[in-house]
């Protein structure tokens, strides 16, 4: 009803390995843009469980240039809060193509600490039901007690 778009909600941000650099101004944008950072910890994906967090791509020809790229390097994860937070961090980090991002949304992080279709810096879940995926994905004590078998540093 009504009541639903003053209603906090949450998703889940990635700072991917080559955004890692400017995590900084990715942090200052996400506080002056009114979220709150719940969680945060820094993970080492490695191919199967990178594999696992794109299953959706997985028939895509670009599935294996995009494991290698997200296990690259440390990735760091957080989960925002705020009203409306899944379509306005999709809002702030722009298109998928950051190459194409730097002339139609100049101003998102995409466009900015991104280099093209697949080195864009930064994720965020789709939907709500993505959202929650993820969440539990990289923090299942927000779900329930069981652990992951992940490699984590709380940050
Ligand atoms: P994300 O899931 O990471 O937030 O990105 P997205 O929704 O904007 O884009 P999606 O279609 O879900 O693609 C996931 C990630 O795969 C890489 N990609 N490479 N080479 C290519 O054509 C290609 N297309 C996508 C990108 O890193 C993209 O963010
Ligand atoms: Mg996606």
């Amino acid at each position: 009803g009504s009541y639903a778009s003053t209603e906090k909600e949450k998703t889940l941000a990635m700072i991917k390995p080559d955004g890692l650099n400017y995590t900084g101004y990715i942090k200052r944008v996400i506080d002056e843009s009114g979220f709150s950072i719940l969680k945060a910890t820094m993970v080492q994906l490695d191919e199967s469980n990178a594999a696992l967090f794109y299953a959706e791509h997985s028939e895509r020809t670009f599935f294996p240039s995009l494991v290698k790229y997200i296990t690259s390097g440390p990735v760091s994860v957080m989960v925002l809060e705020k009203v409306n937070a899944i379509a306005d961090w999709r809002a702030l980090i722009g298109p998928t193509d950051a190459k194409k991002a730097k002339i139609t949304h100049p101003h998102s992080i995409r466009a900015i600490c991104g280099m093209d279709t697949e080195r864009n810096c930064v994720h965020g879940s789709d939907s709500v039901q993505s959202a929650l995926r993820e969440i539990s994905f990289f923090f299942e004590e927000m779900v329930s007690n069981e652990g992951r078998d992940l490699n984590h540093d709380e940050l």
